[in-house]
């Protein structure tokens, strides 16, 4: 499974993305520090069913580990999403094109308010 993160430039996606990855990867507080998408692999963990039913686990796509399914999930980490980026500001459309194979989105929002659209530090709320 691949999730996506999206949002607006210089809001902490990138932030999110190494600490759900441990990937290192450039964070810098400007908008569009990420060009080119960062991928990387997390895991859901969740309670393997043969721990209850002592069945023997046959992991194909996943990895076993002291009862427990570690269930590889590809994150996309890309760049901003700027008003107009339709019309091709910012990078235009191009970024949709890494998500193509996303099957979820996660939306990441400054709670601060302490950027504007286009991702640039501002002291107004
Ligand atoms: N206070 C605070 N700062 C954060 C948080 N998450 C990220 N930042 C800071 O916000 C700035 C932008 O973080 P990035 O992770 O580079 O943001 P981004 O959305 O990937 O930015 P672009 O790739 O430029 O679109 C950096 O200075 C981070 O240190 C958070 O939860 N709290
Ligand atoms: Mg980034």
């Amino acid at each position: 499974m691949e999730i996506g993160v999206v949002g607006k430039p210089n809001v902490g996606k990138s932030t999110f993305f190494s600490a759900a990855t441990l990937v290192d990867v450039d964070i810098a507080n400007y908008p569009f520090t990420t060009i080119d998408a960062n991928v990387g692999v997390t895991y859901a963990i969740v309670e393997h069913p043969c721990k209850e039913l002592g069945c023997t686990p046959n992991p194909q796509n996943y990895e076993y580990k002291d009862g427990k399914a570690l269930i590889p999930i590809k994150i996309i980490d890309v760049a901003g999403l700027v008003p107009g980026a339709h019309e091709g500001r910012g990078l235009g459309n191009k970024f949709l094109d890494d998500l193509r194979m996303a099957s979820a989105l996660i939306h990441v929002i400054d709670a601060t308010g302490k950027t504007d659209a286009e991702g640039n530090p501002t002291d107004h709320h």
